[in-house]
């Protein structure tokens, strides 16, 4: 029972805002979902072949709806069709920041002073970074470490990579390197990069290409900025406007047990809703694979059926318990971060069974605002 969550921590019924740091405890979170506006898409960037910056979306790609059951071979083009990012580059918020940058005017309607809020939200971070917030009730294998800093008024969260998961990238095995291209190759046979193409499987895999999408919304009484990548949108002129309109691709092993189905509803779709929830893209469609990396199986999951779809699994997760975790994360950063200073880093920490912990850094180690972006704002 690994996934099983210790009862350490403060005891139930207490305020989660215990003395050791914030309760990761899943009773704590057990009450109404709390206010979540439908998100809004307040611009995109692309990141090209060579990971440049562009604020446009040339990197949008469409999707192109596979038949049902379509043997495509995820292995082919590994060793000489593929070009991977450098995952060894942290690119922190850069990419986010470079986009608020070039739209700031989109984003702050007050007059800014040295003393108010530069832009007129609460929090800037990945998207990303909030799915792991939603899922760490759940989450009993992987703690996370997140960076925040204080700038004129608003707080941004960025990740740090923790040992462990640095261990594990130095370390991935060949089979690992290569399932990971997997998730590359089926977005490849599934999405072309115009409306009137088709998807062209003999190209190459560069996995330096993105295109993201930058959604304002408010949870709670937190206003969000942030920014996740999309896979593809919907090619029907008639669809709806983003983010209603983009799909998210994934790939799984094919389900051949109930021990296999209850562990897929358990763990995977729990990652999965909490990742499209938040920027509101509305379906997964996945596909599944056999062990030798070939698709048997496609299914298109809408996010809004998840939820029930999970109600039969004894012990599984909760969508409140994810929201009022993050919610309550967000607030008590908001209590611990209040020296408003780029250079200064409140350093958040997880470790599984525990309480989320803080440590505060005024050496520089953990700066992560680039001077590029806080000389631009200050001036
Ligand atoms: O440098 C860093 N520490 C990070 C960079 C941490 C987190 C994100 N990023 C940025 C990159 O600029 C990237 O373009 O990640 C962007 C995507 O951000 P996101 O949407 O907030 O990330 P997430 O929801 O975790 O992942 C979405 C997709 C993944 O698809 P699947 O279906 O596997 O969830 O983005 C890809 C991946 O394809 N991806 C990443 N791409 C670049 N850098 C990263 C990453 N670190 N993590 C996932
Ligand atoms: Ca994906």
């Amino acid at each position: 029972q690994h996934h099983q969550q210790n009862q350490s921590g403060p005891t139930p019924g207490q305020n989660p805002l215990g003395s050791q740091g914030l309760s990761t405890r899943r009773e704590q979170y057990e009450r109404n979902f709390p206010v979540y506006k439908q998100p809004v898409e307040v611009g995109c960037f692309s990141l090209d072949s060579k990971r440049r910056f562009f604020n446009d979306s040339r990197q949008m790609r469409y999707y192109v709806e596979p038949e049902k059951n379509p043997n495509f071979d995820l292995k082919d083009g590994y060793k000489d069709r593929y070009v991977k990012r450098d995952d060894r580059v942290k690119e922190k918020l850069d990419h986010i920041l470079r986009w608020i940058l070039a739209n700031r005017s989109k984003l702050s309607s007050r007059e800014t002073t040295a003393s108010s809020c530069a832009l007129d939200v609460d929090f800037v971070t990945w998207r990303g970074h909030l799915t792991k917030l939603l899922t760490t009730p759940y989450e009993a294998r992987e703690g996370w470490l997140l960076a925040v800093t204080k700038f004129k008024g608003t707080l941004y969260i960025s990740e740090v990579e923790t040992e462990a998961a640095r261990r594990e990238r130095e370390n991935r095995t060949e089979r690992h390197e290569e399932m990971m291209y997997w998730g590359y190759k089926f977005e490849q046979y599934t999405c072309a990069d115009n409306v009137h193409s088709l998807p062209d499987p003999g190209g190459v895999v560069n996995t330096n290409e993105a295109f993201c999408t930058v959604v304002q919304t408010r949870l709670a009484d937190h206003r969000l900025l942030f920014s996740g990548e999309v896979d593809c949108r919907d090619k029907d002129p008639k669809a709806p406007a983003p983010p209603a309109c983009y799909v998210e691709l994934k790939t799984s092993a094919e389900i051949c047990t109930p021990k296999q189905r209850s562990n897929f509803h358990r763990f995977k779709l729990l990652k999965w809703w909490a990742q499209s929830f938040l920027p509101g893209v509305p379906r997964v469609v996945a596909g599944f694979r056999d062990h030798d990396g070939v698709v048997v199986g496609v299914e298109t999951f809408p996010i809004s059926k998840i939820s029930h779809l999970i109600k039969n699994e004894q012990n599984c997760w909760k969508p409140t318990v994810c929201m009022n975790f993050c919610c309550d994360f967000l607030s008590f950063v908001k209590r611990i971060a209040t020296e408003d200073n780029p250079d200064l880093v409140y350093l958040f920490s997880y470790e599984p069974h525990r309480d989320v912990t803080y440590t505060v850094h005024k050496d520089f180690k953990y700066t992560f605002l680039p001077p590029w972006y806080v000389e631009e704002i200050t001036s």
